[in-house]
């Protein structure tokens, strides 16, 4: 059961929040993390989460207890051959599409022949839709904590392209360059096998490493942090941990040893503010670089196109997620009518039990961005966008006035 009451919960140790802690996944609430962690846009990492997921027993060999291996023919047993997205760490620019089959053999090849150099592997394969790809392989499961996901619930819904990843890697040559994720979203990443470095700077830290021309760099080495005074946390994510990452946290990630993870990104009521914020300053800076084009009769959907291509998301599609949120929550509301407790299918296809609160908790922040966006000029000028929004207010303020507030939600 997910059960958000976040007037009601305990409250963690301030000293705790100048550290990345560990909890096991039954040792904190659905709850408390949400409002400790994901609300307060802090990391952490959550131990033992992947010990019941099928991939953690059948894509790994247990040798004994202090060996493990990747099970190689199991994978190529179980996914058929496909094309799977590779970047080559030696040049990160590069990133192409290598038969699935292909990558596995060399990878276990160079792990057999690990000290020969030639046989070296320098490919990650990242971002892979495996679980798009096969739908009905249950090869894991969302933890609670991370059930809130607006952006996979709409994409998976509407068949598009999802956040849902797998990656594999081999060891010391493949790591993900200093980035913050797409649009300014969370992400969570549990480690099925192997471990992680990660390297994690609070928001506004990455500024102090700027260049001339305003360019981050893409890699990051600990000593320079260090000398330019620049806070950050080191985690070694060890296999069956998951760590979340918070909005606008830059981060880079090594492959310590061969490694296996899945992870989302995603959005929901604790992030959305900032994501507003993110697509409406991106706007601005693209209206700025085609403002020669301003009396063209499409400008407006000139900017919402390049906004798309340039940073993922647009505001007619960020709207239409809002509204199809807003929407489900309303028909919970309507057709599970007095039962306090409504159910929800999750983007990894379980079902999840949520309370009232939540709902509203969702509706009122999703009311609060709409109000938001009809202050923005740019959706002031598209009537679409600005009537949609309208039409949305209005109908999230319709139930949510009904409330009777004094009544505690359960
Ligand atoms: O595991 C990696 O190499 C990168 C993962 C990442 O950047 C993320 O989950 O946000
Ligand atoms: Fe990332």
């Amino acid at each position: 059961m997910i059960r958000l009451d976040l007037k009601n919960c305990i409250k963690l140790d301030t000293h705790l929040k100048n550290d990345i802690i560990r909890f096991g996944v039954d040792e904190i609430s659905y709850n408390t993390f949400y409002r400790e962690f994901i609300n307060q846009n802090w990391p952490a990492v959550i131990t033992n989460i992947s010990s019941d997921w099928e991939c953690s027993h059948t894509w790994i060999l247990r040798e004994n207890a202090a060996q493990m291996n990747i099970n190689f023919a199991y994978l190529k047993d179980k996914i058929k051959d496909c094309l799977v997205p590779v970047t080559n760490c030696m040049d990160k620019s590069v990133s192409v599409e290598v038969q699935f089959y292909d990558y596995i053999d060399k990878w276990e090849k160079s792990i057999l022949s690990r000290n020969s150099v030639e046989d070296t592997v320098h490919l990650y394969l990242k971002d892979w839709h495996l679980k798009a790809y096969l739908r009905n392989y249950e090869f894991y499961n969302v933890p609670k904590h991370f059930f809130s996901d607006w952006l996979n619930e709409f994409l998976t819904e509407n068949h598009q392209d999802d956040y849902r990843f797998v990656y594999m890697g081999p060891k010391n040559t493949c790591r993900t360059p200093f980035h913050v994720d797409v649009f300014g979203s969370f992400s969570w990443s549990a480690n099925i096998y192997g471990c992680k470095k990660w390297i994690l700077l609070p928001p506004g830290e990455e500024l102090k490493l700027l260049d001339q021309y305003k360019k981050l760099p893409c890699e990051i080495i600990e000593d320079t942090l260090r000398k330019s005074n620049i806070k950050y946390f080191v985690v070694y994510q060890q296999q069956n941990e998951a760590i979340f990452v918070p909005s606008g946290w830059y981060h880079q990630v090594f492959n310590i040893t061969d490694t296996i993870s899945v992870n989302h990104n995603w959005f929901n009521a604790a992030n959305l503010k900032y994501i507003w914020n993110n697509i409406s300053s991106n706007l601005r800076k693209v209206v700025i670089e085609i403002n020669d084009f301003r009396r063209s009769h499409n400008f407006n959907e000139q900017c919402q196109r390049i906004l798309h291509v340039d940073f993922g998301l647009n505001i007619a599609e960020f709207l239409e997620i809002l509204c199809f949120i807003a929407k489900r929550r309303l028909f919970l509301l309507k057709k599970q009518g007095n039962s306090n407790i409504k159910n929800i299918q999750c983007p990894s296809s379980n079902m999840f039990y949520i309370n009232d609160f939540h709902i509203y908790y969702d509706l009122e922040n999703i009311d609060t961005v709409l109000k938001t966006m009809i202050q923005d000029k740019f959706v002031h000028s598209c009537s679409r966008l600005y009537n949609k929004c309208i039409k949305f207010i209005n109908r999230i303020n319709q139930y949510t006035s009904q409330i009777n507030r004094n009544v505690p939600y359960l």
